[in-house]
């Protein structure tokens, strides 16, 4: 009777799960689940290799976590939910080493590490930094994870659970890692209406309206994906910041999320408003001179630090795009920055002070202009003053050459902003794996102090020597299922946690582990996925700005649009960039141009003054050059460019095939939602290519 009432559709899911165990139990990779990524890079699947399983459970029999309560209680639930997915079944946990096959977790002061004697190792790590090792603890074999610190003791767990997720084998480990950068913050441009500044990935995950009293529990998931890359820091609302968020009833809402991500590892920070003396203080100004306003952020200090006794300090985003600042007081930016470095001083802060400035009055070349207003300053800042710098000197195109304060400001601090979330590089629509073009910047050379000055020495303080060392990610997340809408966006997210662990990770080992926990471990399909995201900056580059023309883009920042003459502001615009002309294309940022070149340190200064020694990526950033200008291919310049835009429409099309042949390796849910946009991407690829060669041959009056 019983087997009579199954429906067909439901007796055929029987029949589908019996078999998908009797395969699994045989060791057969089964088709993967099907998949909403929520679970990002953490999702634990199944160890597929026999010999490795084995491996793993003989060396992971029980569980030992001795640290403070909070952090235990993290660790513990993360290794149970881990270990039961990678390894199939439960592993015990216990309060002391019982018998061989241990894997203990503990802090320097826990009672079974501080037996081990590596308190001068663990010291010499850090609070943040761990060991990973073998050992015998009361003669029986253990596996440890040791750190100084809690949050060590935390990022160490996630790296072994990194290592068994990518298959790594782990009979001989001796980790020892130690995070590059003190600060790792993501930036969220959050405002407190629940949208996102450039966010193409839902609304807000922080749900103001909600706070303090309910706590979204994907809270805790964003505090779980941040610890295992070992990010310790986040930004919570938009740099076009509203003063509201400094209210009592928003630092509340902002306690609430410190709480909630404190046993994570992750302080929490805000952006300022400059002007919120007056907006919610009720003072007629907000001049960093005037006592009263020294006053109100001391007092505005002290309240934050009474509702989040571990708050970060402030982000400030002064005088750009029309947001207040120092300079409205005739006042410069060191004024305000000490001023708001004064205030959270005695509790410990620090000031992010962005260095994205770019009054018009300042120089006709918007890309000289926060040099120009900032290198000055340099000696001037408190020692708790950062000054954050994007990567580029315009506004995060595919390619810029770094920018030139890197270096230029020796006696200052900086924070390296990097931006996660696509504004110029197809929003969550293309899939671009940012990876390379951030190695790219952090591997040039500056010349700073001569060669092998490169900015990822003046990145982590060893080139110039500077104790605070910052990296922060403008972050890519929203409420959508999967976090950041694109399924591979999310590996944008995890490469900018491992590069800011550690800047000389290379794009393919990231990219290898981020597949292997994320899509699959068969070699052929990581190899398949590695391929296609590794060409995929170059091939975007192609098809947006060959050989080094930028900006041709409209309002959205996604639309090709190399007419846009934006009317508010010049350098708004795509013609200001581009500058074509009956005789060429390009902008001259020579020393018979703008000059730009020579806010760099030579060679770079002479090299990229020449047309003949600048790389050709830069090309068209440093030169105006004619239609016939020979590249080195000795194709001319008007060929080079049609090239360029024919190659990025077909890279674009050969990442849709490459996809299209992975259905079957991958889960369905994911792989369509990856092949709806490819196919997207195909088509903006190829409109890229036809509307900027239609538009520029009107100006070469060449076919193509
Ligand atoms: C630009 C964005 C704008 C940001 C600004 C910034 O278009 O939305 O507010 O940068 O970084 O890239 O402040």
């Amino acid at each position: 009777m019983a087997a009579m009432s199954v429906a067909p559709a439901a007796r055929a899911r029987k029949f589908r799960a019996c078999l998908a165990c009797i395969l699994t139990l045989a060791g057969v990779p089964t088709v993967a689940r099907a998949e909403d990524g929520s679970d990002l890079w953490l999702r634990y699947a199944a160890v597929e290799s026999p010999v490795l399983l084995d491996a793993y459970r003989r060396t992971i029999a029980s569980l030992v976590v001795q640290q403070s309560p909070a952090t235990a209680a993290i660790v513990s639930k993360e290794l149970a939910r881990g270990l039961k997915g990678l390894l199939g079944a439960e592993v015990p946990a216990r309060t002391s080493v019982t018998g061989d096959g241990a894997l203990v977790v503990g802090t320097a002061t826990s009672p079974i590490v501080a037996a081990l004697g590596w308190n001068a190792v663990l010291k010499e790590l850090g609070p943040e930094g761990f060991v990973i090792r073998h050992t015998l603890i009361g003669g029986r074999r253990a596996l440890v994870i040791a750190s100084a610190g809690d949050r060590g003791a935390l990022y160490g767990t996630f790296h072994l659970l990194r290592l068994l997720s990518t298959g790594a084998s782990i009979a001989q480990l001796d980790v020892r890692e130690r995070p590059r950068h003190q600060l790792r913050l993501l930036n969220h441009w959050d405002n407190l209406n629940g949208s996102i500044e450039r966010g193409y990935a839902g609304r807000s995950l922080w749900r103001w309206e909600e706070l303090p009293a309910t706590i979204d529990p994907r809270l805790h998931d964003y505090g779980r994906a941040n610890a295992s890359l070992g990010l310790n820091g986040t930004v919570l609302n938009n740099v076009n910041a509203n003063a509201q968020s400094l209210t009592a009833a928003y630092i509340a809402k902002a306690a609430a999320i410190a709480d909630t991500l404190r046993p994570y590892g992750l302080k929490v920070y805000l952006s300022a408003n400059f002007a919120a003396p007056g907006t919610i203080g009720g003072l007629a100004t907000a001049d960093p001179l005037d006592p009263a306003v020294q006053r109100w952020w001391k007092d505005k200090a002290a309240e934050i630090y009474k509702a989040i006794p571990d708050f970060g300090g402030f982000l400030v985003k002064a005088n750009s795009e029309g947001q207040p600042g120092p300079q409205d007081y005739q006042r410069t930016h060191a004024d305000g920055a000490n001023m708001l470095a004064d205030a959270l001083k005695p509790h410990g802060g620090i000031v992010m002070w962005r260095a994205f400035v770019y009054d018009a009055s300042v120089d006709p070349d918007r890309i000289k202009r926060a040099y120009m207003e900032f290198v000055p300053l340099d000696g001037t800042f408190r020692d708790n003053v950062i000054v954050q710098t994007k990567n580029g000197p315009l506004d995060f195109m595919p390619r810029e050459p770094y920018h030139a304060v890197f270096g230029a400001m020796p006696k200052t601090p900086n924070v390296v902003e990097l931006q996660i979330t696509q504004e110029y590089l197809g929003h969550s629509t293309h899939l671009v794996y940012l990876a390379p073009m951030w190695k790219e910047f952090f591997d040039t050379d500056t010349f700073a102090r001569g060669p092998g000055s490169t900015v990822a020495k003046i990145a982590d303080g060893t080139l110039q020597g500077h104790t605070v060392t910052a990296i922060a990610g403008v972050a890519n997340t929203g409420n959508e299922r999967n976090w950041t809408g694109h399924h591979f966006a999310a590996a944008n997210w995890y490469v900018f946690g491992r590069l800011a662990w550690n800047s000389s990770l290379s794009s393919e080992a990231i990219a290898d582990e981020w597949i292997r926990q994320t899509w699959s471990r068969r070699p052929e399909t990581v190899q398949a996925i590695a391929t296609l995201m590794l060409g995929s900056r170059e091939a975007f580059v192609n098809y947006t700005m060959p050989l080094g023309l930028h900006h041709l883009i409209g309002g959205d920042h996604y639309a090709v649009m190399p007419e846009n003459d934006d009317k508010r502001r010049l350098d708004w615009s795509a013609t200001y960039y581009h500058r074509a002309d009956a005789k060429g294309v390009g902008f001259d940022r020579t020393r018979g141009g703008s000059g730009a070149v020579d806010q760099y340190f030579k060679p770079n200064a002479d090299r990229w003054n020449d047309p003949k020694t600048t790389p050709e990526k830069f090309l068209l950033w440093f030169h105006h050059l004619p239609w016939d200008y020979r590249l080195p291919s000795g194709q001319t310049l008007w060929q080079g460019i049609v090239a360029h835009y024919r190659r990025g429409a077909e890279q674009a099309a050969d990442i849709e095939r490459d996809w299209t042949a992975l259905k079957g390796s991958v889960d369905d849910e994911r792989y369509a939602a990856v092949a709806a946009r490819l196919r997207q991407q195909t088509i903006d690829a190829a409109a890229w290519r036809d509307k900027c060669l239609a538009y520029f041959a009107q100006f070469s009056k060449l076919s193509y």
